[in-house]
């Protein structure tokens, strides 16, 4: 059952992890023996959260660049193929919030959400995925929705558009890379408590609607993600594709 779980000998691409949700998925799946690559706009805070892992004795390294940017993207996997490393996970956790009503939202700004919340999934993917089939060593995928892919909420229409195109991009991927032995699935995050969510959390009426809102009267933690996390990178799930996970406290579940 152990090796079930085990990511040793894997190499993890975590996009948007040097912080929140990607940096507790980077720790988690590191934890499952994962050699991971925490990835981020800027190199300062990469390197940041690379000695954070490295402190905590995790195989971690790091490279800025922005996944919305598909030279930037092909030349990262260009230095990877040139340093013989091998992407066998990749999260696709890149995300940016934006709130605003749609008929007050600029076009720049719904441009800016779909781009880093959908778009980068498909540049990075696309690159990772290419490898993978050409070595012939399968790979696993796992995208990062939210419960706005499957229900909308006001003023977050370019977020709920986005991650409502990941659990559609997930499926995608499955048409077309499972033969290739690549599992491709996502994870839905309910209400977590994460600096983009800092206002709502602080927001006393919204804290209340999240807590009455799902049948564990509360918000989820960021390490409530990793065991969906590691599960979805792992041979555990070698027969799953295509298929949205809500860790969501059961918010999904009831009326
Ligand atoms: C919001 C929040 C949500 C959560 C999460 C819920 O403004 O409603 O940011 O989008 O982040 O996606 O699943």
């Amino acid at each position: 059952m152990s090796t079930l779980f085990d990511l040793s000998g894997r190499t993890a691409l975590v996009t948007g992890s040097a912080r929140g949700i990607g940096f507790a998925l980077a720790q988690g799946l590191a934890n499952a023996g994962a050699a991971v690559i925490l990835n981020g706009t800027r190199a300062d805070t990469v390197a940041e959260a690379v000695a954070r892992m490295d402190a905590q004795g995790f195989a971690a390294t790091g490279r800025a660049f922005d996944v919305t940017n598909e030279h930037a993207v092909a030349d990262a996997f260009a230095q990877w193929d040139h340093d013989g490393v091998h992407i066998d996970i990749l999260i696709n956790n890149a995300g940016i919030q934006f709130r605003k009503p749609l008929v007050e939202l600029e076009l720049s700004d719904w441009q800016r959400v779909i781009d880093t919340n959908l778009t980068s999934a498909f540049i990075v993917s696309k690159e990772a995925a290419k490898r993978m089939i050409a070595r012939g060593s399968g790979g696993k995928i796992v995208n990062i929705g939210s419960l706005t892919s499957e229900g909308a909420r006001a003023t977050v229409g370019a977020y709920t558009a986005a991650k409502g195109g990941i659990k559609m991009l997930t499926r995608a991927m499955s048409a077309e890379w499972a033969a290739s032995n690549i599992q491709a699935n996502a994870i839905g995050p309910g209400y977590i408590l994460t600096d983009m969510n800092q206002a709502l959390i602080e927001n006393a009426a919204f804290d209340a609607w999240v807590k009455s809102s799902n049948p564990s009267q509360r918000w989820g933690k960021p390490e409530e993600l990793v065991g969906t996390a590691v599960y979805l990178s792992s041979s555990a799930s070698s027969y799953v594709n295509g298929q949205i996970i809500y860790v969501d406290g059961g918010w999904l579940a009831v009326l």
